[in-house]
């Protein structure tokens, strides 16, 4: 018999519908759920792939230790359990509780309970050594959100059903389906956009695959000086808009910023003419209503926060900021993290390797080696939890190695991945499937808001454990009380306050048949009062300041490069999710199998390249070879390659060790000075690099 059980993909932040059918406590198929409220029937390859992922034999059930020659030895949980105790409670005894730090991957933005769980693990242990993915993805939408809404998930979202222009720069919505703005099949939202005869602008050193819009196509790196320019430019001709403008104090320093980067001074830099430019500014302020979205390929440059706060400032100034069509607030089911630190230069803590801001995503991933080598005290215990560090961070090999020189390192995931390779003891979790979860990640960022709770669709296989027990566990053995202990109800515990206000609550959500309700949205207007001591923006906040001096720095830099200078930008791909779905079979055929250098014809031209060669790519931090492959979606200049690759010596993914492909992190900078002080990104976009046949 068939049993057909409601639940939804957690493997990006669309959390699409899924169905999933159940015979004999198997799952025998996933299909799109045609009767969500709101995904309707829509998935990608990857979300049905990830029954693959659950089913695959290569997963870890029981947990392993590394034995005395490198191989991996199934334990058992009181074993793994009694010894990590023991090293930690050593390691805390030798060189205090900082010596302990934990690192959540990006599937905790996807796993209502892990996250908790692990980072209460580490507070109990006393320690504020947390890295987490946010430092290689969106670490400056944190930090800005804390800035100024006063927590890091707070952020206005672009009002697709009602706005007349869209400007989007660092999104590749078809194949990401996008990230702080969330909704199923993006392309045909933006495609209604243009039905409705409003405009869709991309910014983007590619163009062509979001087969909507149109795209101008940018030097990597450079948003920040288009952006100013832009404001500049507003300011210059039509003025800005008085409503607006009125709540903006210190708006003459502002000014005074932006008019450091005038679209003549800009257009070389960014690769983008001065009147196009001017165009650019005059179609946004001069659109009815207009929106403005940031992700990730601004993100990852050096000036992330500051390009994402002038975007608000843009939508402030233009009057587009809390009104329909412009940028709005998204109704969320659960509450904002709260501020992780001041705001002022007093949220800023003074190290080393230079004074930073820590955020909601934990310490700069770009120091995660320093800080092994050569921290106060040294990190010499890691915890990595649904996540990859090995590949997702810089640093290539020389990370790997001090990743191993730890006194100890525990993974806790679906797989012995890349990271659990370098591992003493991979802990075996639940997947999607065999847990509970709630959708609280996306809460505040989705243009229809709805929250989501799904049950256990299947018995765990093997000896596979929740986070929630994993940390109740090893709590437990170091003495600490429980707080959440191995079963208690985390998500009522956390969540059901703030579900109240919506008329919600956990029990409801999971006696009803699909476990979702739909929010009603937020009214535009007042949101500045609500979020806001007085009502009024800042144009020029203290904490920014290291963020415009660098922006000025690191545009002479920019000046002073050579033309022919090429920049190394990500491309993800249908056939990835970060690292996540490398041992996956049925997306290792034909493009999926390695992770090639794109390369545009007139560079490949320029370097005696031919599609199919082989290259060397590098920089000072380290080099990779790989097979060129010719795009001519790329800007000349640009090449492109996609991360979470370079298995070849992942023995417990033998699918991804078969196509290994090749970290490119090992090319992307670390170590002091390489991070956005301000939010602690890493610089991942707009890498020079060099290139050469092979
Ligand atoms: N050069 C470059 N580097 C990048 C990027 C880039 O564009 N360019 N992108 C960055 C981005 S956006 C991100 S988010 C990071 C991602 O980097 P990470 O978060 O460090 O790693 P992932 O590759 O996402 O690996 C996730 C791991 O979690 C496991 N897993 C999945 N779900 C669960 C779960 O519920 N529990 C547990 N315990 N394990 C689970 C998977 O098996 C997988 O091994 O990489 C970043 N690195
Ligand atoms: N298939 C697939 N889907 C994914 C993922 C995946 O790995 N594969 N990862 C998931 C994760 S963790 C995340 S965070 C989201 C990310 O989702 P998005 O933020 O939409 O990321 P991308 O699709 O990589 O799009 C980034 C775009 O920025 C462009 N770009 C690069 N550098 C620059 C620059 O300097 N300026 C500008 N303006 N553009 C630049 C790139 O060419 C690319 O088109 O995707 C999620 N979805
Ligand atoms: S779009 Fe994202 S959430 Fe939807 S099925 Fe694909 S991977 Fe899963
Ligand atoms: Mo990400």
């Amino acid at each position: 018999m068939t049993t057909v059980r409601p639940t939804y993909c957690r493997l990006c932040e669309v959390g699409c519908g899924l169905v999933a059918e159940v015979e004999g406590g198997r799952i025998v198929r996933l299909r799109p759920d045609k009767d969500h409220p709101v995904s309707a029937g829509f998935a990608c390859n990857k979300g049905l792939l990830s029954l693959d992922v659950h089913h695959d034999p290569a997963r870890v059930s029981v947990p392993q230790r590394r034995a005395a020659d490198g191989t991996f030895v199934d334990e058992t949980w009181d074993d793994a359990l009694d010894d990590i105790a023991a090293r930690l409670a050593a390691i805390v005894d030798e060189h205090g509780p900082s010596s302990v730090a934990m690192y959540l991957g990006n599937p905790t933005a996807f796993n209502a309970i892990a996250g908790p769980a692990a980072g209460l693990f580490l507070l109990q242990i006393g320690s504020d050594r947390i890295f987490t993915a946010g430092s290689q993805d969106c670490g400056n939408k944190f930090a800005i959100g804390e800035l100024l809404w006063g927590s890091a998930q707070t952020h206005l979202v672009a009002d697709l059903d009602r706005t007349d222009h869209v400007l989007l720069l660092g999104t590749n919505p078809r194949i990401s389906k996008g990230s702080f703005l969330v909704m199923p099949d993006p392309v045909a939202k933006l495609a209604e956009v243009e039905a409705r005869g409003g405009t869709v602008r991309f910014v983007d050193p590619r163009h062509g695959e979001p087969k909507v819009g149109e795209t101008v196509q940018i030097k990597p790196d450079t948003d920040v000086y288009l952006l100013a320019a832009m404001l500049h430019e507003i300011d210059r001709t039509v003025g800005f808009d008085p409503d607006g403008a009125a709540l903006v104090t210190d708006l003459d320093q502002l000014r005074a910023f932006v008019a450091q980067f005038p679209a003549e001074r800009v257009a070389p830099i960014v690769g983008i003419d001065a009147t196009r430019i001017a165009a650019m500014a005059a179609e946004f302020a001069g659109a009815p209503t207009a929106s403005v979205h940031v992700s990730t390929g601004v993100n990852m440059g050096r000036h992330g926060a500051l390009a994402y706060w002038l975007t608000i400032m843009l939508s402030m100034l233009t009057g587009n900021l809390d009104r329909p069509g412009g940028n709005v607030p998204a109704t969320r089911a659960t509450a904002p993290t709260p501020m992780s630190q001041p705001a002022g230069p007093e949220g800023f803590v003074d190290t080393p390797w230079g004074s930073f801001r820590p955020n909601a995503g934990g310490q700069p991933g770009a120091l995660l080696g320093s800080m092994i080598r050569e921290g106060d005290p040294p990190i010499r215990a890691l915890i990595s939890v649904a996540g990859n560090p090995a590949l997702s961070i810089g640093g290539g090999d020389d990370l790997a190695d001090a990743l191993a020189e730890l006194d100890l390192l525990v993974t806790v995931d679906f797989y012995r991945n890349a990271t659990g390779e370098l591992a003493d003891h991979v802990l075996p979790a639940l997947d999607w499937y065999e847990r509970q979860d709630l959708n609280t990640f996306v809460q505040g960022t989705q243009v229809t808001p709805y929250v989501q709770w799904t049950g256990p669709v299947v018995e765990p296989a093997g000896e596979r454990r929740s986070e929630q027990w994993i940390f109740a566990a090893l709590a437990e053995r170091l003495g600490h009380p429980p707080v959440f202990g191995p079963d208690g109800d985390v998500l009522s515990m956390l969540y059901d306050g703030t579900l109240a206000e919506h008329g919600l609550a956990m029990a409801a959500l999971r006696q009803s048949a699909d476990g979702v309700a739909v929010l009603a949205p937020t009214d535009t207007g007042g949101f500045l009062e609500r979020m806001t001591p007085d009502g009024t923006l800042d144009g020029s906040p203290a904490m920014l300041g290291p963020a415009r001096e660098r922006a000025v720095a690191l545009f002479d830099e920019l000046a002073a490069e050579p033309d022919d200078q090429l920049k190394l930008i990500t491309r993800r791909t249908s056939h990835t999710i970060n690292s996540a779905l490398q041992n996956v079979e049925r997306l290792k055929k034909g493009a999926g199998a390695d992770n090639p250098l794109w390369l545009s014809p007139t560079d490949a031209e320029r370097l005696g390249v031919v599609d199919g060669s082989r290259v060397r790519v590098w920089n000072r931090f380290g080099q990779v070879e790989a097979a060129a492959r010719l795009d001519d979606t790329l800007r000349p200049g640009v090449v492109a390659m996609t991360h979470g690759f370079g298995n070849a010596r992942t023995h417990g993914q033998p699918v991804a060790r078969a196509h290994p492909g090749v970290n490119v992190n090992a090319l992307s900078p670390v170590g002091p000075g390489t991070f956005d002080p301000v939010s602690t990104m890493s610089h991942l976009t707009g890498i020079p690099v060099e290139v050469a046949p092979i």
